[in-house]
């Protein structure tokens, strides 16, 4: 039986051994622990909204939102609460039960809280799951928002500690943690994941994942992104990672992390569905859902409901509101709908 046990003590041999796996015990593995926590065929759908977008000063080097890197990206300033109430009312429509709202920040400032507290309050009362991701936070940043309500705060290590200063030299390693650990002190639920694909190694994969599985609590959702490369951004020509390297690291976390949610975030859109699959299949359970992500494209919506339909995946329920069943009614709506377009799909392969 694979060892399903919580562990914070993992050394990086031991998650280099779970990566040299032959793949078919390493996804046979990953699929017993998935399914002693989770329904195999249910899988979580949350809608992005970029509140603000681009001018960011900070260097990553993957990112179209660093006002350093000339993409062509127009910015724009914090929108209107109504605005994104708007936004999080369709993306509800569409079946979506978590909304994320992210901002080119290198940190809120404090005139941005009456704002931001205020969207959380709004998308909530929506009946809708929220979460943010604004950059660093300090405690009465991390309070103001969990007093809010916000359930979820996004904040990514993104890669390993050792190759880190190769993709951001704004902001530390150590930065990453503090505001991770002052998420938590707040009583939010922690979302913190990386991007693979940066020309990264095996060991810094395996690093990324360390750290992660070895914090004080393992993060609640756990977003494996597959870098999206930008025109304009220093990583725009790095090479293809083998996409079973990237399915290996979703099933290394989802062992390594057995009861968080595993998503598989950014890079769908350059995915085959068969690649998608085998990311369920290796214990992914999480998707972002909608055409955007935060500035790059996402599969259409449609196309992933038939996608949803064709593997038999249903999304998952949202307990926490009185109206969960109207979500999840229009999503499934939404899924059957798709059936006979599938099916045509299927035949004019
Ligand atoms: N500015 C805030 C911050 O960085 O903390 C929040 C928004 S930032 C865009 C959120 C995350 O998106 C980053 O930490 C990174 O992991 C991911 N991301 C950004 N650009 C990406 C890209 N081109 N490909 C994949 N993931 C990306
Ligand atoms: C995360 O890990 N991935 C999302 C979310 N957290 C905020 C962002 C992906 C952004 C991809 C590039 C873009 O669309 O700008
Ligand atoms: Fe700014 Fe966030 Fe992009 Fe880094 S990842 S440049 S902090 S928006």
């Amino acid at each position: 039986m694979p060892a399903a046990e919580i562990r914070h003590d993992w050394t990086r041999q031991q998650v280099l051994d779970l990566f040299a796996m032959p793949f078919s015990d390493l996804m046979f593995t990953a699929q017993q622990v998935h399914r002693m926590h989770f329904d195999a065929n249910r899988v979580q759908v949350s809608t992005l909204c970029s509140i603000k977008t681009g001018a960011c000063p900070e260097d990553c080097a993957y990112c179209p939102q660093s006002a350093r890197y000339d993409t062509g990206l127009a910015r724009e300033t914090l929108m209107k609460v109504e605005k994104v109430l708007e936004e999080a009312r369709a993306a509800k429509a569409g079946g979506a039960t978590r909304f994320c709202m992210g901002a080119a920040w290198r940190s809120p400032k404090k005139k941005d809280m009456p704002y931001v507290t205020q969207m959380v309050r709004d998308v909530k009362a929506l009946g809708m799951e929220t979460c943010m991701t604004l950059g660093m936070l300090n405690d009465e940043q991390a309070q103001k928002l969990a007093e809010a309500g916000l359930d979820y705060y996004n904040h990514n290590l993104d890669t390993s500690p050792e190759y880190y200063g190769e993709i951001i030299t704004t902001r530390t390693y150590q930065d990453r943690l503090e505001t991770l650990g002052r998420v938590r002190a707040a009583g939010m639920k922690v979302c913190a994941g990386g991007i693979v694909g940066m020309g990264e190694g095996d060991k810094d994969r395996a690093g990324l994942l360390m750290q992660l599985a070895n914090l004080p609590e393992h993060p609640e959702s756990v977003p494996i992104n597959m870098l999206v490369r930008v025109a304009g951004t220093p990583l725009e020509k790095q090479k293809d990672l083998d996409p079973f390297e990237f399915i290996r690291c979703i099933a290394v976390a989802r062992m390594m992390m057995p009861k968080s949610h595993v998503r598989l975030s950014a890079g769908r859109e350059q995915m085959s569905d068969e690649m998608q699959s085998l990311a369920f299949l290796a214990g992914a359970n999480s998707i972002f859902y909608g055409e955007k992500l935060l500035t790059t494209a996402n599969p259409e919506a449609n196309k992933d409901m038939q996608l949803f339909s064709r593997l038999g995946i249903q999304p998952e329920k949202y307990q926490q509101y009185s109206d969960e069943s109207e979500v999840e009614a229009e999503l499934n709506a939404r899924i059957s709908e798709q059936k006979d377009d599938a099916f045509f799909y299927d035949a004019a392969k």
